[in-house]
């Protein structure tokens, strides 16, 4: 299955220079499994279920080739929407094992964005578990099928055994071909599927363990939703996967919970937002009895850590902080683990590869030199283009990916995150698109127009605010009604407006395009 292509010349010097190793995710877990150093070492632990490697690997192999006798063939997409289970582990290096094509559905996720992302992928069954918490996954499922027609089979997560059979041969995927499909935080309401190559991701793990210190003695925690990059790959449970290390896996971030995983596996490192982080810090600040002790390493990203926060981070967990701005679609840069204390608490940090290229844009796509601009990059494990095309305008007419990040470089080459251009709003890490929720709420009978910015939060960074033109004066619409109306559309819990005002007419800018600076500007006064 083609992906866009990297032009040739760097494609052939990633090659040349060992970047591109030209190995696969299922020869990595094949080789752990293989290897007797490794293969009897704790691989995945969750609540209920412990695997060493070399049981990983057999139940790899076993749904496998159920997974073929259900007919899912190579290059076949599948959408998963698991939690954070040891089944993830399995479902994943299956799909792998089969050269079938995960797509990494988040269990937030609810119809409206299922259906549009199990369209657009073309997928041909859906992985999940018949319910996660209070709600009926499976049900949840079944009316995806019914709409997306490509949908043949839902496989319950949680029962895979019941598919199990005996291994068989499975011809060798192509490193340099797309291993999976991520989603894109997006600007837009159309899911963007992103293409990633065993290559180009692994290149990213390999490097990501390299300078967060990963060995086969690290015991990963994944703490936040594992089918996103983050907890995936910087490094992530792949990582440690990589060395022979621990994978924990538990499904509550919060203290009470995913402590207790903390002692049982011994977890040494984990990946946090920065509420999480900050509940975290306030928690253990208070006093816990919690032993956090074996934890070395707390990573923060996904949205921007207040400095504030960054400085208490280490001192209240005993650990070395380790900020993370990355995104789905390729580039991750890190604070070193020795960096300098003000580097740590103040940026986020500095491309992982030398082979990554950065360059700051203004508004016009002029180069810019100093002070603040858009970033735009590109590199060994960025990609080229969405899979199916949507969305050239995020890319340069040179293939460089315009992140929309507006950033500045300090004279060490360190980024500092300073926003963004004003269609996404960053709600503690997850992203709400405002195209995508506006044409939501307009749907609604009582809205005439609607457009959704960013409101500051002390808790979150940001929350979402909708103004909205009434459409009709004697009822104008309330937060409840319009969070409830955006629920029972479909969309994930987290994209419902936070704040609701009603306002007469949008202000406008010079060419008569509703001004969405003056109206975060209007927020910010009152
Ligand atoms: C990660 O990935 P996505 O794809 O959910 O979101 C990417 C966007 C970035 O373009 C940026 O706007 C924001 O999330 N972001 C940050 C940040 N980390 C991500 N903004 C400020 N400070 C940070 N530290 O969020 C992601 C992917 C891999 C590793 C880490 C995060």
């Amino acid at each position: 299955m083609k992906v866009a292509p990297w032009p040739k010349e760097l494609a052939d010097r990633y090659r040349t220079s060992g970047l591109w190793r030209g190995e696969t995710f299922d020869d990595m877990l094949r080789s752990r499994a293989a290897d007797p150093r490794v293969a009897a070492r704790i691989a995945v632990i969750d609540t209920t279920t412990t695997l060493s490697y070399r049981e990983l690997d057999e139940h790899v192999g076993r749904l496998a080739a159920g997974l073929v006798g259900l007919g899912i063939g190579r290059d076949e997409r599948v959408l998963l929407q698991i939690p954070n289970r040891a089944d993830y582990v399995i479902v994943v290096f299956a799909l792998f094992r089969i050269g079938a094509l995960p797509v990494f559905g988040l269990p937030a996720h609810r119809e409206t964005e299922l259906v549009g992302i199990a369209d657009a992928a073309g997928a041909v069954a859906i992985v999940t578990p018949r319910r996660i918490g209070a709600v009926d996954h499976h049900a949840l499922a079944e009316t995806v099928a019914a709409r997306v027609p490509s949908v043949r089979h839902i496989i319950a997560a949680d029962d895979l055994a019941s598919l199990y059979a005996d291994p068989v041969d499975h011809d060798r995927s192509d490193p340099s071909e797309m291993a999976f499909l991520q989603l894109s935080g997006g600007s837009t309401g159309i899911p963007k599927l992103i293409p990633r190559t065993h290559d180009d991701y692994l290149y990213s793990v390999i490097r990501s363990n390299e300078l967060c210190g990963v060995t086969a003695d690290t015991v990963y925690l994944a703490t936040l939703p594992v089918a996103h990059n983050f907890p995936m790959s910087s490094p992530g449970i792949l990582g440690a996967l990589y060395v022979g290390g621990t994978v924990a896996l538990t499904e509550s971030p919060t203290p009470s919970v995913a402590w207790q995983m903390v002692e049982r596996a011994g977890v040494t490192m984990t990946g946090l937002v920065p509420p999480l982080a900050r509940l975290w810090t306030e928690t253990a600040e208070a006093g816990t009895d919690f032993d956090l002790s074996t934890l070395r390493t707390v990573q923060v990203g996904g949205a921007r850590c207040p400095d504030e926060l960054a400085r208490r981070i280490g001192p209240a967990l005993g650990v070395t902080l380790q900020q993370v701005f990355g995104m789905a679609e390729g580039l991750v840069c890190y604070t070193r683990l020795d960096d300098p204390e003000d580097v740590i608490t103040a940026t986020q940090g500095r491309p992982m590869s030398e082979a990554d290229e950065l360059r700051l844009v203004d508004e016009d796509g002029e180069i810019v030199t100093e002070g603040t601009g858009f970033l735009e990059t590109q590199g060994p494990y960025t990609i080229r283009g969405y899979w199916a095309d949507r969305s050239p305008e995020s890319f340069a007419p040179d293939g460089w990916y315009r992140t929309g990040d507006v950033v500045e470089l300090t004279p060490e080459g360190n980024l500092v995150v300073r926003g963004r251009g004003g269609d996404r709003v960053n709600r503690g890490g997850e992203k709400v698109s405002a195209e995508e929720l506006e044409e939501q709420l307009l749907a609604h009978p009582a809205v005439r127009d609607a457009i959704v910015v960013a409101v500051a939060d002390k808790f979150l960074g940001e929350r979402t605010c909708a103004y909205v033109i009434a459409a009709l004066d004697d009822e104008p619409p309330t937060l409840p009604v319009l969070r409830k109306f955006v629920r029972e559309s479909g969309l994930a819990e987290w994209k419902l407006p936070d704040v609701v005002k009603v306002i007469e007419q949008f202000p406008e800018t010079g060419v008569g395009k509703v001004s969405r600076k003056r109206l975060r500007e209007l927020l910010a006064q009152n």
